[in-house]
């Protein structure tokens, strides 16, 4: 493809930015699909044990896909950026204190890179990010390359391509989600946008859709907020239906019966590093995002309505002892990070120090050693349910879903995913 002022773009090799639970399949997908990729790391661990075509991440088929990669010569892992044609941005997007997004890493990625790049490149953004970040990067190689004419969105030459991407792939699912999934792709200006489209086509399946960059950018918060917003519903249903005896599950079920009403499901709190934390990022930049604030205020507070429910029931028992099923932010993965769950968990020991508290997460070999250090026990399903006199559900794994209901006898049951009731 040729730019109007006559610079080349060809994509032979990929240097992959962020060698983490995106940017390694990515990687290894692309590696296996023809294209040379060149992986980049800040972690030492990371790029050895990728090299030696292994995986430090729990993802389904990822570590065949990175064996055979490796050995094939496709991929490799580096510490320092390996001259590419195409450099694919996706690095973590947390917030800071207050809820403020943190862009750091997506700048240390884009001036990491800024030394190697040259006439015909491509850089795309994947990373999650607040509007406008994808003008910003494009302002920051500018600053750090004057020598080379960096893409804007005031101008529609240039050497090197500017382009915004999200990834909307689903943990568990994301090697087919990498391919199947459409995806929305924003450029900073329209030849950049069709620049990274031609990139995209390479492996992806589904529909390539292009957009600008800001659109693309509020399209990937406005898919988790969505979803934010409609946990929150839920949630704040569960609540209402406990003030009013009613089981949320049932009447949930029953209301989604009317052909347009689809309501999502209760549980502990929303977890994981997107949905709890992408729509901060609209919260942060507008102040109109009064329904979205709510809902992330909803589900915020769902772990402490979860606790009162625990301490009303403990108050009534002797030398009550309590077993915890499900660590994980959500059902059958072993993902502990920006777990409801485990804040449940840790608060509930640490307001009752002298209460027995035992933990059951069959996807982790050994508990949290925080959790071990405040003497919280990892135990199997079945000496759970036989020892503990309060049982709280907080994961829908599987496993918990074939517990004998005789199990229960005698017991309280607390059920935030609506499996036992
Ligand atoms: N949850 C509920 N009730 C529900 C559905 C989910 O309480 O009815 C909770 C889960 O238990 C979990 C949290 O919400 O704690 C998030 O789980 P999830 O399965 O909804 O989503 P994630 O975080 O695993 O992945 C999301 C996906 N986004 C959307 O579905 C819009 C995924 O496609 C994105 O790629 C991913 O965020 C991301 O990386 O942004």
């Amino acid at each position: 493809m040729t730019n109007s002022s006559d610079v080349v773009f060809k994509i032979n090799s990929v240097c992959m930015v962020g060698l983490g639970y995106i940017g390694l399949p990515t990687a290894a997908v692309l590696a296996n699909n023809g294209i040379k990729v060149n992986g980049l790391d800040i972690s030492k661990y990371v790029v050895d044990t990728i090299n030696e075509g292994k995986i430090h991440i729990v993802e389904p088929g990822l570590e065949n896909l990175v064996n055979l990669a490796v050995k094939n010569g496709m991929l490799s892992a580096h510490l320092k950026p390996v001259t590419s044609d195409v450099y694919l941005i996706a690095v973590p997007t947390p917030f800071k204190e207050n809820h403020i997004p943190d862009v750091s890493y997506v700048e240390s990625a884009a001036t990491s890179i800024s030394s190697v790049l040259k006439k015909g490149d491509v850089v795309i953004l994947e990373s999650t990010s607040p509007v406008g970040t994808t003008e910003a990067i494009s302002r920051l190689l500018t600053e750090l390359r004057p020598d080379l004419k960096i893409a804007s969105e005031k101008s529609d030459t240039f050497d090197v391509a500017v382009a915004y991407c999200p990834e909307r792939v689903l943990p568990g699912q994301v090697i087919r989600e990498l391919v199947e999934n459409d995806r929305v792709i924003g450029g900073i200006n329209k030849k950049s946008a069709l620049l990274a489209q031609t990139f995209y086509k390479l492996f992806v399946k589904g529909e390539c859709i292009i957009t600008n960059a800001r659109t693309a950018e509020m399209t990937k918060l406005t898919e988790n907020s969505f979803r934010d917003v409609n946990i929150a519903f839920a949630n704040e249903l569960s609540i209402i239906c406990d003030e009013f005896d009613i089981n949320a599950w049932e009447l949930i079920q029953l209301a989604n019966r009317h052909p347009r009403v689809n309501i999502l499901q209760p549980g502990p709190g929303v977890g994981g590093h997107c949905i709890s934390v992408d729509p901060w990022f609209i919260v942060h930049q507008s102040k109109n995002a009064k329904l979205i604030h709510a809902a992330r205020k909803v589900n915020d507070s769902k772990p402490h309505f979860v606790l009162s429910k625990i301490d009303t029931a403990v108050a009534k028992l002797k030398s009550p002892k309590v077993a915890f099923f499900g660590l994980s932010f959500k059902a059958n993965i072993d993902d502990l990070r920006e777990s409801p769950s485990m804040e449940i968990v840790e608060t509930f020991k640490h307001q009752n120090p002298n209460v027995e508290v035992m933990a059951i997460e069959p996807y982790v070999e050994t508990l949290p050693a925080k959790l071990g250090d405040m003497h919280i026990e990892k135990v199997s399903i079945n000496e759970g349910l036989e020892r503990a006199d309060v049982l709280v559900l907080l994961v829908d794994h599987k496993e918990f879903k074939e517990v004998s209901r005789q199990s229960f006898q005698g017991k309280t049951i607390i059920d935030t995913r609506g499996i036992w009731l």
